[in-house]
């Protein structure tokens, strides 16, 4: 039987049309979520999702202030830029677009940005309350896939979660996220050995490898929760993710599609994060 498809788009909508309740109760005590977004050069992937998250700012009122700098930019220029966001009180969260070009440290700019305005949930104070199951700001995919996970009914407890990457951005903190929830984890690499044989063995199957169908449907166990989190365009120019959707679907009980599955979700959690951040400026 064909999977469940994971919708994404409507689950992400449903966040964010609860998000415009709050704030519409912000604005009326006075307080206009502000959220900065940092664009540093041409990037056309960054450009159209720096894009999106500004729209969808503009639809919740949120305000998105545009920070678009040249790639030549230097490492204290753009430190600086920084610092004057963490003393605006109109900017609640910052946003630095990654990857960022050779000549930066992407390290030392997730450092400067303060604890309080960490939306993208990067920074070591952020990262390390997560570990700590402590509140704080959680990275936006890895809550989003958890997110779509919880919107689907699946209970994570006792399952064998296995996550295909571990990056900081995605792998690592979705692994600590399904822990929390109770899964039995186990995170794969570069330097993982039989990985089918792996990911055969997982309830849920969390890829984020940033490698086109590198996970293929017959690697999937019959019945199992697949959220691809990858976004890579193809031979033929389309849009495709780091499992083979087509035959993944066939095995699979749920799977995430690309597009319209984790990508809304990014978006939907940051604004969740922008709106908290601004919140906790009233407490
Ligand atoms: P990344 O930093 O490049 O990390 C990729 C991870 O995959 C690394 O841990 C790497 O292992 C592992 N890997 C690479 N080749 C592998 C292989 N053959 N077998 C097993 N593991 C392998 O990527 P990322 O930032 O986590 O992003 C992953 C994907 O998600 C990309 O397609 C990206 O575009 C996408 N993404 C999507 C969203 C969204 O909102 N939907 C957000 C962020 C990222 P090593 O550590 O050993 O090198
Ligand atoms: N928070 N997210 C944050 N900070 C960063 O520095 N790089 C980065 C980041 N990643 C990010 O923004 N990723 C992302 C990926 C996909 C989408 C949005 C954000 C997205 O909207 N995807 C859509 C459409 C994709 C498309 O048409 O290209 C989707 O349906 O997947």
């Amino acid at each position: 039987m064909s999977a469940t498809i994971i919708d994404g788009k409507r689950v992400a909508k449903e966040i964010t049309d609860a998000l415009k309740s709050e704030v519409d109760a912000l604005k009326a005590k006075g307080v206009t979520p502000g959220l900065a977004v940092v664009l540093v050069g041409e990037n056309p992937a960054s450009k159209k999702y720096v894009a999106s998250k500004e729209k969808t700012c503009e639809t919740l009122g949120i305000k998105s202030i545009g920070c678009k700098v040249p790639d030549t930019i230097t490492q204290a220029e753009l430190l600086k830029i920084i610092d004057d966001l963490n003393n605006d009180p109109a900017v609640h969260g910052i946003l630095v677009q990654l990857p960022l070009p050779k000549q930066l440290s992407e390290k030392e700019v997730m450092h400067r940005i303060s604890s309080l305005k960490d939306v993208d949930g990067f920074g070591p104070d952020s990262l390390g309350r997560l570990v700590l199951d402590e509140p704080g700001f959680l990275p936006c995919t890895p809550h989003g896939c958890i997110k779509l996970i919880e919107a689907y009914g699946v209970d994570c407890a006792g399952k064998h979660a296995v996550v295909v990457g571990r990056s900081v951005i995605v792998g690592k903190p979705v692994s600590l996220l399904l822990l929390r929830k109770n899964a039995t984890v186990t995170i794969c690499h570069s330097k993982t050995a039989n990985l089918k044989d792996v990911c055969l063995s997982g309830d849920i199957v969390v890829a984020a490898v940033g490698k086109a169908e590198m996970v293929k449907g017959d690697w999937i166990k019959p019945g199992a929760t697949v959220i691809d989190v990858g976004i890579n365009v193809s031979a033929d120019g389309k849009l495709v993710g780091d499992v083979e959707f087509e035959a993944a679907k066939e095995r699979a009980g749920f799977i995430t599609p690309v597009p319209g599955g984790v990508g809304p979700m990014t978006i939907a959690m940051l604004m969740y994060n922008t709106v908290e951040a601004a919140k906790n400026m009233l407490k």
